[in-house]
């Protein structure tokens, strides 16, 4: 929706542009009062300065309500957030029960060590994956499709039992 309001935008600023142009090339052999014409384009510059000044300042006021962009756009869509953090050797999820077909925003992070955070499918094929690292939130976006048990398995060899950090996503319609 916001995508075709800036299309739509963009498309009336270039034919205003392409307008101007063509009104310059029209009238760009013509001779006449050189202190005349000078006289009035130079109010009408000032005019049109002062009018996209005053336009601008309600437009940049309103666009600036949605920053940060990214974060506005989660809460618009729904996206569900969880926090995921790793540990010498098991996960601490803040959720395991997700939706299938809404955002899902994992904010994964270490307590110890770093880790590796990946999910894998039902079929345990692998679906995504970022890093678990200590001090350091790394955000992984995904939209599951299909509802299951998924597996987070640790992908980053972090000491004697790495291979028991492992659990489960239940991805389920609502
Ligand atoms: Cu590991």
């Amino acid at each position: 929706m916001y995508q075709q309001v800036a299309w739509i935008v963009s498309i009336v600023l270039i034919a205003l542009l392409a307008i101007a142009f063509f009104y310059v090339v029209k009238h760009s052999g013509r001779e006449g009062n050189g202190a005349a014409v000078a006289a009035a384009t130079g109010r009408w510059r000032g005019r049109l300065l002062w009018g996209v000044t005053l336009l601008s300042i309600p437009v940049v006021a309103y666009t600036l309500t949605e920053l940060p962009y990214a974060r506005s756009a989660i809460a618009n869509l729904g996206t569900v957030e969880v926090q995921a953090k790793g540990y010498q050797w098991y996960w601490e999820i803040s959720q395991t029960k997700l939706p299938v077909g809404k955002p899902i925003e994992f904010q994964v992070t270490s307590a110890d060590v770093n880790h590796g955070f990946a999910i894998y499918g039902p079929d345990m094929k692998i679906v995504t994956q970022t890093q678990a690292m200590p001090g350091v939130v790394n955000v992984l976006r995904h939209t599951f499709e299909q509802p299951g048990t998924y597996k987070i398995l640790c992908l980053e060899y972090c000491g004697v039992a790495h291979h028991s950090m492992m659990t489960e996503l239940h991805v389920v319609a609502q």
